[in-house]
């Protein structure tokens, strides 16, 4: 080889070398539109993304980047969050409506910056704002990085389910009515599978979502929980399953004839058609650990069917899971979640914070906020309410963020307490009434960048309505160290606590009666947004911001503005200068810069 084509073929190969490692920039256009759907047998018209429910699905290899354009043609303000991407030191397209941002408003447009880093498998997308996740989500899938592979054998094919919920009436309305007059939220009219209520849902039968597979055969199925308010059992008759991701993080194979995911969680299964050629439901069915005596739960089986391909006679119905479990089976769950472990090999290490500087305990109630004569639609005539750490967190009208980034005062306070003000037997039966009225406000709790944080959540009985909370935590995942029963004990409790192979996810479920400790180090600087995933709860105040301060160098502290940011436009009851346009401002700012 003479000198000059030997030069030329190293040329190639480093510009091969780096195309695998370059990060491609990928771009969407979502038009937000109303439209009409006819599901259990009635039409109506719900917002939905380029017309479709559910919507788009984004596809990326892990560290892309996506510029998406957010049209809203609708009739009112939205906001879109991309779940479990953590977004390095990029708050401003993180979406939580009055966290990060104020609404996109009809007629105008927004364009996200979403920034993937180390998120590799199953992820989604979902408007922030009221409750318009429920007709507006999609998923997010990530390939690994060119030139690199998963941990389990390429698959043949794959599966998207996304389990959502089904309202028959116009569910922002409904939900604003409740708000107004303190009742508990809408239960949904039946759960749905990409869509559609199955085969045992009145004017359903024709629009089943079927799955056509090749025996021998093996597929990766993407499994998404986008329902509202509710855990979901999900199984498929017949065929065992292998968990191998959750939350876009690889886990250590699980065997299973069934799994249980919670609202915003997302799980990577393996599945091999191995059976008699046939038809088979997959089937998704609450899990419901909340029996207070003013909720019900909805009881529909949403349904799939997968089909084999070939020729034969099929039976008439498909086989049902047998082993799918019954809706308040908390064994089976507890059982399921208890087993999920991070990889935790020299490809994929886990990195558990051990020095801890801060250290948390948060609780979470069911609450009321009293009405004067007992005039509300709530518990005993009061208002329901739901608390972390007695504080039931109140929306600001300009958002977090930009009231940190430019200190403006009277937005929030930072005062989220590491401890609640008081302790007591969290999860007696019998609980004194001064634990049942929390107090509103707006408190975030303030974090040094590169804290190593160790958070409990503690279930409360308060009001005697114990239940499950799947919490989720925007702008990070976090490693789930440990959870228990009955109340943490910080002395023996913290002695159990898996420092080897913890899960990593973004969001967790904090068992009825029981608690869990979570751990992350706070290394994304940035404005993060932390709730409770049933979509009541957030209403009801379940949530809080953790404001994680920048690092002091360019690097590590939150990127400038973009050059345009939804405006807020607060009630005219405020007192705000008339002309008030902050996306002026904040464009100023950064030309400055
Ligand atoms: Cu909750």
């Amino acid at each position: 080889m003479g000198l000059l084509s030997k030069l030329l073929w190293l040329a190639c190969l480093n510009i091969f070398l780096f195309r695998m490692a370059e990060s491609a920039v990928h771009y969407y256009d979502f038009v937000l539109r109303e439209k009409n759907f006819t599901r259990l047998c009635s039409t109506k018209s719900m917002l939905v993304v380029n017309d479709s429910f559910p919507g788009p699905v984004i596809r990326v290899h892990k560290g892309d980047t996506v510029f998406v354009n957010v049209h809203n043609e609708g009739y009112y303000g939205v906001t879109i969050h991309w779940h479990g991407v953590k977004q390095p030191r990029n708050p401003w397209s993180d979406g939580p409506e009055y966290i990060t941002q104020c609404p996109i408003e009809p007629g105008t447009n927004f364009t996200y910056e979403v920034i993937f880093s180390t998120e590799e498998g199953t992820l989604w997308w979902h408007a922030h704002s009221n409750w318009t996740r429920s007709s507006v989500h999609g998923a997010i899938v990530i390939y690994p990085k060119e030139g690199t592979t998963t941990p389990y054998p390429k698959p043949d094919g794959e599966e998207i389910f996304i389990l959502g919920s089904w309202y028959v009436g116009n569910i922002n309305a409904l939900v604003l009515e409740d708000l107004k007059t303190g009742a508990s939220a809408p239960e949904s009219d039946s759960y749905v599978i990409n869509g559609q209520p199955g085969d045992f849902l009145p004017c359903s039968q024709d629009s089943t979502h079927r799955w056509v597979v090749d025996f021998g055969k093996t597929y990766l199925v993407r499994v998404i929980n986008a329902a509202m308010n509710a855990d979901l059992f999900f199984a498929i008759a017949k065929h065992n399953i292998t968990v191998v991701g959750v939350d876009g993080s690889y886990v250590k194979p699980i065997v299973n004839d069934f799994i249980v995911i919670s609202p915003g969680q997302t799980m990577n299964l393996l599945l091999t058609a191995n059976q008699s050629l046939g038809q088979y439901y997959a089937v998704a069915r609450q899990y419901d650990t909340d029996q207070s005596f003013f909720n019900g739960f909805d009881d529909t089986n949403a349904t799939a069917i997968l089909m084999y391909s070939g020729n034969y006679t099929a039976p008439d119905v498909p086989l049902f899971p047998s082993n799918i479990p019954a809706y308040t089976d908390n064994n089976a769950a507890y059982k399921f979640i208890g087993r999920l472990r991070s990889l935790a090999s020299k490809e994929y290490p886990v990195n558990v914070p051990l020095n801890i500087t801060t250290r948390m305990l948060i609780t979470i109630s069911m609450n009321y906020l009293p009405c004067p004569n007992a005039s509300c639609a709530g518990i005993d005539g009061n208002m329901i309410a739901s608390s972390l750490s007695n504080m039931s967190f109140v929306n600001p009208t300009t958002d977090v963020l930009l009231a940190y980034y430019r200190n403006l005062s009277g937005i929030y306070t930072p005062d989220f307490p590491n401890w609640p003000e008081s302790f007591f037997n969290f999860t007696a039966d019998d609980l004194p009434l001064n634990t049942t009225i929390p107090t509103q406000g707006t408190r975030v709790k303030m974090l040094d960048y590169n804290e190593e944080v160790e958070i409990t959540f503690q279930g409360t009985a308060v009001l005697k309505i114990p239940q499950n909370h799947p919490m989720h935590m925007h702008g990070y995942s976090f490693y789930v160290v440990g959870s228990g029963f009955g109340n943490f004990n910080n002395e023996t409790d913290p002695k159990n606590f898996n420092l080897v192979d913890p899960p990593e996810v973004n969001s967790v479920e904090v068992p009825k009666d029981g608690w869990v400790t979570i751990r992350f180090k706070a290394n994304n600087p940035g404005v993060w947004f932390w709730h409770c995933h049933f979509e009541r709860h957030l209403d009801w105040g379940m949530n809080t911001v953790m404001i994680v301060k920048n690092g002091g160098t360019p690097e590590t502290s939150i990127r400038p503005p973009p050059t345009y940011m939804p405006p807020c436009r607060p009630p005219p009851s405020l007192a705000w200068p008339k002309d008030f346009d902050d996306s002026h401002e904040v464009r100023n700012e950064y030309e400055r810069k």
